[in-house]
């Protein structure tokens, strides 16, 4: 019996260990599920490499033209216009803004544009997120991704005044 146990600790430390050696690669998945009655759904990913995170998320059932796409305090979605995942995730309390202008929070990825079909895509790099590092000015783990109704104007406070909230996915491994 005791032979086992070691055994299943051994076994347990050489797979950590092969995780860890294969470039430090470090992923998630997560799935958006449609909100305020409508019918956006999609997928986003997050990889980080080397410091970097790449989000990519893809999406159909939207209305053509111009969306916000951010991500907000909490990973929940349960209220049925995802207002419980809080506002703009903001852990530096910083404004709402554009990325890369002089203020702007953690969570403010921006806008994609929809095409006649309904269907968007957005991808975005950046080193100010980690997956899973625990600082809590960086990580997007516990966090929610909300699509919106209208477009961020990145001037109005502090929700950038993008509308209703149509697709929410929490950021949870
Ligand atoms: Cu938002
Ligand atoms: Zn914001």
């Amino acid at each position: 019996m005791k032979k086992i146990i070691i055994l299943t600790i051994l076994t347990g430390a050489t797979i950590f260990a092969c995780k860890t050696a294969s470039g430090g690669k470090n992923e998630i998945v997560v799935m958006l599920q449609p909100k305020s009655d409508t019918q956006v759904s999609g997928s986003a990913t997050f990889v980080e490499k080397g410091g970097v995170v790449t989000f990519e998320a893809n999406m159909k059932g939207l209305t053509p033209g111009e969306h916000a796409i951010h991500i907000h305090e909490k990973a929940d979605c349960s209220a049925p216009d995802a207002s419980s995942a809080g506002g703009h995730w903001n852990p530096t309390f910083k404004k709402h803004g554009k990325w890369g202008s002089a203020e702007y929070h953690k969570g403010d990825i921006g806008n994609f544009t929809a095409d006649a079909n309904g269907n968007g895509t957005i991808k975005f790099s950046t080193n100010e997120w980690c997956i899973g590092c625990g600082d809590a000015t960086k990580d997007i783990i516990g966090k929610g991704l909300i699509v919106h109704k209208g477009t961020d104007d990145f001037t109005t406070q502090p929700t950038g005044n993008a509308g209703g909230r149509v697709a929410c996915a929490g950021i949870i491994k």
